[in-house]
């Protein structure tokens, strides 16, 4: 008798689990089923889990194709269940490609190739479906998506577009997903597209999506123009869909908890806010080749200007930019001050000039200090004149930090708006302009 076990979280049942459970049942003769308890999503980080343990498993029992039902409770679980069931094969679907080889030491490990394709209509709960995601692009950040993704529930990734078929064929191949050929095949598989292509291609993209009346989560800086974003959520607004600019750090705990603390009157009134971001790209890199719209501030900037604009908002009275360009003209350091009526802030990004990235939040009772990656917040500390006075905070930050993103444009979809504030339409409107005048400024000085 063969026996085999396989493993997931299986909420809002679709075909994808279904079909994973029917092709692990054939592979043996007995199939034991391991649905995650609660804590122990919350402990790998799955966000946005609807059903309870109880209807998950009754679903699992449902498909008729599991012969025993566990709970699986913790990391180190499954090695300990394979001997205890004595299983002979472990299996997983394709998503997960590689993560299990560990257990090949004690059972054969099967890949099952992930359902591709989940239709719109299948098994709605309460109003709610899975949320199809269609990429455009297949760069860094595209790859970082995927299996962030895949740790938010109630999403399912489709397939890509990318104008190179070769390029999104490697893509699509990578993570067991289609590869379009024709950007209407996307929109016709897709619920939510998340643009991930050049800065310079996002508009009409964005645009097309929309009037495709799909939702939208589009990688910073969204825009490059002002007038340009509020169009597009202008239209979004119309259509009644969702527009999210993709800035990961907006989103996650930590960052939330800094803004609370900060603006709750903490170090007194805020006077100050310097947000730096530095990287060193090799000359290869699509944003140091981009001569007309790469460097650094369009591709750090948008990190910096966030805690800039949510602390003292979006009616600056000055902008200043000082940039240092390499031989070819890209912007490899740039600095941007900005004044308020009652303070000051300054944007400094680097792509070719290496400082320490760190956030500083100068109040008149006090300082908020956090060090690099402060876009990835999980630490910070709050100081005041007496240097002993320290009090710490920390929050998780999990993974890339892209599911959180993903996790709140699904709950704002399904009708919560109280995700809202995190990143306003102001603040996307008002970073658009702030690239405008920026880009401008640049080609100004080249003109003179
Ligand atoms: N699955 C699939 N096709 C999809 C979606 C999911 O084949 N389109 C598979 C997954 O690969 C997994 C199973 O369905 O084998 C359950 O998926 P989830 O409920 O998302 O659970 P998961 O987070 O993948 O947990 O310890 C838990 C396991 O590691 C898997």
């Amino acid at each position: 008798m063969i026996r085999v076990i396989t493993y997931g979280t299986f909420d809002l049942l679709h075909e994808g689990h279904y079909r994973l459970l029917e092709r692990a049942k054939r592979l043996g003769d007995y199939l034991i089923v391991g649905v995650t308890s609660e804590e122990y999503d919350q402990t790998r980080g799955k966000l946005n889990v609807v059903d309870s343990l109880m209807t998950r498993i009754e679903n699992v029992k449902r498909t008729g194709f599991a012969d025993e039902i566990i709970v699986e409770e913790s990391p180190g679980q499954k090695f300990q269940d394979i001997k205890k069931y004595n299983i002979d094969i472990f299996t997983v679907g394709s998503d997960w490609a590689g993560q299990f080889d560990y257990l090949k030491d004690y059972c054969k490990v099967v890949y099952l190739d992930r359902t591709k394709n989940i239709s719109s209509t299948m098994l709605r709960m309460k109003g709610m479906s899975i949320q199809r995601i269609g990429i455009i692009g297949t760069g860094r950040i595209a790859n970082r998506f995927v299996p962030e993704a895949a740790l938010v529930s109630g999403v399912n990734t489709q397939g890509v577009y990318n104008p190179h078929l070769e390029s999104a064929q490697l893509f699509a191949d990578k993570w067991g997903i289609n590869a379009y050929e024709n950007i209407e095949e996307l929109y016709n598989a897709s619920d939510i597209i998340y643009v991930a292509s050049p800065h310079e291609t996002h508009y009409e993209y964005i645009k097309q999506a929309l009037e495709h009346g799909k939702h939208v989560l589009c990688e910073k800086p969204m825009c490059l123009n002002k007038s340009e974003s509020e169009k597009l959520f202008e239209l979004a607004r119309q259509k009644g869909l969702v527009l999210f600019e993709g800035i990961k750090t907006a989103y996650c705990p930590g960052f939330i908890k800094l803004l609370g603390i900060a603006c709750g009157g903490m170090i007194g009134a805020i006077r100050d806010v310097e947000a730096c971001f530095t990287k060193l790209e090799g000359a290869d890199k699509r944003e140091l080749k981009n001569i007309k719209y790469g460097g650094s501030f369009t591709e750090l900037g948008s990190y910096c200007l966030l805690p800039i604009l949510k602390i003292f908002g979006h009616d600056y009275e000055d902008i200043r930019f000082e940039t240092i360009k390499d031989s070819r003209g890209i912007d490899i350091y740039t600095k941007a001050y900005l004044r308020y009526p009652n303070g000051l802030a300054t944007a400094i990004c680097g792509l070719g000039v290496k400082s320490e990235g760190r956030l500083l939040i100068s109040g008149t009772k006090g300082y908020i200090v956090v060090e690099a990656p402060w876009w990835k917040t999980n630490y910070f500390e709050v100081h005041r004149e007496n240097p002993d006075d320290v009090e710490r905070f920390s929050e998780r930050f999990l993974g890339e930090g892209l599911r959180y993103e993903i996790s709140d444009l699904l709950s704002t979809i399904n009708g919560d708006k109280k995700k809202d504030f995190k990143l306003t339409r102001g603040d996307s409107v008002t970073m658009a302009g702030i690239m405008e005048n920026f880009l401008h400024q640049q080609n100004r000085k080249e003109q003179e």
